[in-house]
């Protein structure tokens, strides 16, 4: 079942794995738990099943891939559930009547006063099933579980994305940050050495012609001199790539693929994506924003503990404009106002409750979806609509204000081609193996 990725370059190293037991149940609450300390990205050694039967944890070896990780569901039914972690990573509980929701939160310590929410969903069988871990992530990449969430502008303050529906996303892998400089150099000098790519008029293109990435510009990350697609600015190799068309950017999924011998997802003859596929591809909208959301529902950001924002949070553009911006310090942040671009190293703020770095702000993402406004029917994994003028691209940027840079927010006037200074973006991948079911 678990594959093997190879490595990227300029991630963050490997930690070790940590320790998974069960603790008995009280009050309607499962407890699993994490009994190790070790932080950062893991890779699973040694896995047992941690079972619970009458309240006796009885056994308790498994081990986990990223962070401390302690869990608990809640379920509608009163009876304490009895759950267990399979050694593929998922919790699974039994309830003695069907239906309603389920909550399942994680923190980082037993003791913690920080439980958040991490997953939620319908409980439709007697037992549920959801994969909380994977063990056995790409490098770079973080597992996000599948789940429902309320997506849209739940706080009124954007027009554009509405109504507020409910979607469900099943599981699949997000790359922990945005795409660097480093990196998209890197696969376009591949492309352009297997005579994928041509460089004209301060472009990369595609051989049809068509523009991927520009070089020229004063705030462009690339350049192409002796021969080699590279940085404009050597000392910039972890700030995120910009100057990349939204055909530049399946562009570059589909040669990451091949580079890795995966299957690429998209045609580039008429700019349609496989889903089947299981090659780089970029989020969908919605599984953008269940990402950013972090297992939360109703914020306007992507951290879990309050409603407002400041430049010790993210990379943008301070104002008194909106009265949940309470930054100390206005205008672009201090720390990267005099670069050009303004941008910051990809991880220089906190990560979310899935991991993810500068889903805030920093650079804008460019996803998969055409602008429409949102359906109000319940969906599971949408796509967006089949035909449109404008793609999206979600989170905001270091020039933005603090509208732009919440959870909801979409750019909604971006034409596939165009370059901007401030839109870069990151890519998925499917799981290998298929995914929970809604
Ligand atoms: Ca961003």
């Amino acid at each position: 079942m678990s594959k093997t990725y190879p490595s990227r370059p300029g991630l963050p190293p490997a930690s070790t794995a940590s320790t998974v037991s069960l603790v008995p149940a009280i009050a309607g609450v499962s407890r699993l738990v994490n009994t190790s300390a070790a932080q950062g990205l893991g890779i699973i050694r040694r896995m047992g099943v941690a079972l619970l039967m009458l309240g006796i944890p009885v056994c308790a070896t498994a081990q986990l891939i990223e962070r401390d990780h302690f869990f608990r569901v809640f379920s509608p039914d009163k009876s304490p559930p009895t759950a267990q972690l399979s050694r593929d990573g998922f919790l699974s509980w039994n309830l003695s009547a069907t239906g309603g929701t389920y909550v399942i939160e994680r923190a980082p310590s037993m003791a913690s006063t920080g439980w958040l929410h991490y997953a939620r969903g319908l409980s439709t069988n007697e037992q549920t099933s959801v994969q909380v871990v994977h063990t056995n992530p790409p490098p770079g990449f973080r597992f996000i579980p599948g789940g429902r969430f309320t997506m849209g502008d739940i706080l009124s303050d954007h027009t554009v994305a509405k109504p507020v529906h409910q979607v469900f996303v099943s599981p699949f892998f997000l790359l922990a940050h945005e795409v660097t400089t480093a990196e998209l150099a890197e696969v376009f000098q591949w492309a352009y050495e297997n005579q994928l790519v041509r460089i004209a008029d301060n472009f990369i293109n595609d051989l049809k012609g068509t523009n991927l990435v520009r070089l020229g510009a004063v705030s462009s990350e690339l350049r192409f001199a002796t021969n080699r697609i590279g940085l404009r600015r050597p000392d910039r190799s972890m700030y995120p790539g910009n100057h990349t068309t939204w055909f530049g950017a399946v562009t570059y999924c589909n040669f990451l693929s091949m580079m890795h011998g995966l299957n690429p997802s998209y045609d580039l003859d008429n700019w349609t994506c496989n889903f089947t596929n299981r090659g780089y591809r970029l989020p969908t909208e919605s599984e953008w924003e269940y990402a950013a959301r972090g297992g939360a529902e109703g914020r306007r950001f992507t951290w879990h503990d309050s409603d407002t924002i400041t430049h010790a949070q993210a990379n943008y553009r301070s104002s008194t404009n909106n009265v949940y911006d309470i930054s100390p310090t206005r205008g672009y942040h201090p720390d990267n106002a005099s670069n050009i671009p303004s941008s910051s190293p990809v991880g220089s703020f906190a990560m979310n409750h899935f991991g993810l770095y500068d889903m805030c702000g920093n650079v804008w993402e460019w996803v998969w979806d055409w602008w429409d406004r949102y359906p109000a029917a319940y969906q599971i994994n949408p796509t967006g609509p089949a035909t449109g003028r404008h793609r999206i691209f979600r989170g905001g940027a270091w020039k933005t204000t603090a509208e732009r840079v919440t959870n909801a927010s979409r750019y909604i006037s971006a034409r596939p081609e165009s370059t901007v200074e401030d839109v870069g973006f990151r890519i998925a991948l499917p799981l290998p193996e298929a995914g929970s079911r809604p």
